[in-house]
């Protein structure tokens, strides 16, 4: 008797106070949104900070790639931009929002990456709120009080592996500033050669960008160099060209201009290139000139590699040299 009174009294309480229970579980993911909210407690991670002692350099200023703009819809930091690179095996993103970190105590920015390509793998669309990507995230970076780390996608579980978060290879967080930049090895992402990204700031009440849809970085690199800075007129100049392709075989159009003291641009190559998958070419004889006689000043080298159709930008590079 005594034992079914207690039986009673413990159902009660369990029906009496789940409700409850589910009601504060609620609050609390509305109140505090973030990407990890299936998974363990996370220790706070300051943006204010770099966290991480890089174990890459940082990456050119000139080498980014336009990748996605965003309007500011108001609220938090809000996402403004995000450009990419890939450079020396590390992939890069830089992400610009509206306003500083210190608009907010906490800042807490995902870069979700679909590496396979493949929308039916990874995180699926409508996981977080507003979420209308048309990729399936197999890698999300996260930046902020959630970790600064990449964590990989778990199709057993269905949510990300936090468990095993993976190293970011650089960060660069600049105090009092509304940019970062954060990089990961290529050998830490299983991928086909390109990317397809979007960003999301669930403190900026879940501000996505680009609100629909994503951007691609494709992870080609190209490299453009002569053999030495001053020449003068009778020399050989050696070109040098390197261009590598981590990826799938693919076709893209190869252009090479040279830039005159003036300002002036002369195209040199332009054409439709196949770059076999797994490309890695580097040629320092790529061209060979006898320098006749022309004005003396700095003169550029541009090499890219663009996208066939379209003609969106997918590396570039450029080396100066002077004529005296
Ligand atoms: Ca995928
Ligand atoms: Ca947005």
């Amino acid at each position: 008797m005594r034992r079914a009174l207690r039986l009673l009294i413990f159902w009660a309480i369990i029906l009496t106070t789940f409700p409850i229970f589910v009601a504060r579980a609620e609050t609390r993911l509305s109140t505090s949104p973030r990407f990890s909210f299936l998974g363990q407690s996370l220790h706070s991670d300051s943006i204010a900070h770099s966290q991480i002692s890089p174990q890459a350099g940082p990456p050119p200023p000139e080498g980014w790639i336009a990748l996605a703009e965003d309007k500011d819809e108001g609220s938090g930091t809000n996402l403004k931009a995000i450009q990419g690179q890939f450079y020396f095996g590390v992939i890069y993103f830089q992400v610009t929002h509206w306003r500083p970190w210190s608009t907010l105590p906490d800042i807490d920015t995902g870069i979700g990456m679909d590496a396979d390509q493949n929308p039916t793998t990874g995180l699926p669309d409508g996981f977080y709120p507003g979420q209308d990507t048309g990729i399936g995230a197999d890698y999300l970076i996260v930046v902020g009080w959630e970790g600064t780390q990449m964590w990989k996608w778990d199709p057993i579980i269905g949510f990300w592996d936090i468990a095993n978060p993976i190293p970011l290879a650089y960060l660069d967080t600049p105090d009092g500033t509304n940019v970062f930049v954060a990089g990961v090895f290529l050998s830490d992402v299983k991928t086909v050669g390109a990317l397809d990204i979007a960003a999301a700031d669930p403190k900026s009440s879940w501000d996505w960008m680009p609100d629909v849809g994503h951007a691609t970085l494709r992870l080609l690199q190209i490299a453009i160099y002569t053999d030495k800075y001053f020449y003068s007129l009778g020399d050989t100049m050696h070109l040098g060209l390197n261009i590598t392709n981590p990826g799938n075989g693919t076709t893209i159009h190869l252009a090479i201009a040279v830039e005159d003291p003036k300002g002036s641009i002369k195209v040199i190559l332009s054409k439709h290139v196949l770059l076999p998958a797994g490309l890695s070419y580097s040629n320092p004889n790529f061209k060979m000139f006898t320098l006749p006689s022309i004005p003396s000043g700095i003169y550029t080298w541009h090499a890219a590699l663009l996208e066939e159709p379209g003609h969106a930008m997918l590396a570039h590079d450029l080396s100066q040299w002077e004529f005296v």
